[in-house]
């Protein structure tokens, strides 16, 4: 071990906000480990158990070298006690045997299923896990309880359980533009979360959406989600209208205009992708999308269910929705953690709010927000914390 590489890792920053975290990083065993940890925590609601798990795994990212021995790690910002156990047996062992426990473990596995299907959170989960709950036909048995929003995520569970590719991603683009340019023609559409960040890979494609004139997105969404409707390519949606009342100084709550959908990705080779125009569907596929498991649709699906989140903002918030946007989840909670303790700013995908002078700093690029947090500048694939 260099002297060298000694500095860098008693001088590795605490906050992710302060450090460069790549996508792409050399400790991906120990990470994974961790964050199995950290999941099983999230999943028993231990919160201080479940930052814990992520911080470690966060700081490791972030270093640029592969840990070589646990004398190494002791100088990591917080990666003691319990994390630093994980991390001796990995580079010991190859392997964690409470991880390998966890990863065998029937709350742990029906859990992940079933925070897997949209619209199902931690709490859902638990109590159907209480409930004997095993499995998606258990589910499907008790669909007359689901809300809307989970029938949907069930429904179109095997696609959405699938990565969206960047191919994919960049269709859903393709078609987000082509719908919102019908009505309102040099709209400003950003493609935010983890494919800004670099990942070739998502959960769902996220969309922020602008214009200079803030009347001109007005209606925009309900037009839009119509007229997808129309075509047969809306599969589920929820509309979220703004609360500008919650434009506070202190609100971590986001009040954006938002839609949360499914759409059906109509695959590259279909006749809906045409350069010309999304040609209106047939009755037959109109069916093979209301009841996508319908026995004659079963080798001849024409789209893919894609989660998609699309978000309005007016042009002033919009630096700080794309700030917001883009995640990762861990890196923003750290951002917000470093404004209020260290600046007494309060950030967030609205605004920065000055406690002290109680005013709100403008901005209009993601730049000037670092420069106001006092913080260099860290592009969005440095944002993979
Ligand atoms: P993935 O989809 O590729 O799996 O990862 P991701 O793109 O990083 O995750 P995401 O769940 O799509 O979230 C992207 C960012 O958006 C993340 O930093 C958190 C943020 N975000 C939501 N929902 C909301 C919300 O309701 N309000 C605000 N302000 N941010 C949100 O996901
Ligand atoms: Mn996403
Ligand atoms: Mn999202």
């Amino acid at each position: 071990l260099s002297a060298a590489t000694e500095v860098r890792c008693s001088q590795m920053p605490t906050y992710a906000c302060h450090r460069r975290t790549p996508l792409n990083h050399h400790n991906q065993t120990i990470t994974n480990a961790l964050e199995i940890l950290a999941r099983s925590a999230f999943f028993q609601e231990s919160d201080v158990r479940y930052l814990g798990f992520t911080r470690a795994a966060s700081t490791l990212k972030a270093l640029p070298y592969k840990l070589q021995s646990v004398n190494q790690a002791k100088d990591l910002p917080w990666c003691g006690g319990h994390c630093m156990i994980v991390i001796q047996e990995i580079l010991e062992h190859g392997m964690c045997r409470e991880v390998e426990v966890i990863k065998n473990n029937e709350h742990y596995q029906t859990m992940e299923l079933l925070t897997g299907i949209y619209g199902v959170g931690v709490r859902t989960a638990q109590r159907w896990f209480k409930e004997g709950i095993r499995n998606l036909s258990d589910l499907k048995t008790m669909e007359c309880k689901l809300t809307a929003e989970q029938v949907s995520g069930l429904r179109h569970c095997k696609d959405l359980q699938q990565q969206v590719t960047l191919e994919e991603a960049e269709r859903v683009g393709q078609l987000v533009k082509d719908t919102l340019q019908r009505f309102v023609p040099d709209v400003h559409i950003t493609m935010t979360g983890g494919f800004r960040r670099g990942k070739e890979v998502g959960h769902d494609v996220d969309f922020l959406i602008t214009h200079p004139n803030e009347n001109a997105l007005s209606g925009l969404l309900e037009d839009a989600v119509g007229w997808l409707e129309t075509q047969g390519l809306l599969l589920y949606h929820h509309l979220k209208k703004r609360k500008p009342a919650l434009r506070s100084a202190s609100s971590s709550m986001d009040s954006h205009e938002t839609c949360y959908a499914i759409v059906a990705l109509p695959s590259s080779s279909s006749p809906w992708n045409t350069d010309i125009e999304v040609k209106k569907c047939n009755s037959e596929d109109a069916e093979r999308i209301a009841h996508p498991e319908s026995p004659n649709s079963l080798n001849s699906r024409t789209w893919k269910a894609v989660r998609v989140d699309l978000v309005v903002t007016p042009q002033a918030e919009h630096a700080y929705a794309l700030l917001g946007w883009t995640g990762s989840k861990h890196f923003e909670r750290e951002l917000r953690r470093y404004s209020l303790r260290e600046k007494k700013l309060s950030l967030n995908s609205h605004g920065l709010y000055d406690l002290e002078k109680s005013c709100f700093l403008p901005a209009q690029t993601e730049e000037e927000i670092f420069l106001h947090l006092g913080l260099q500048y860290l592009p969005p694939s440095d944002r993979n914390a």
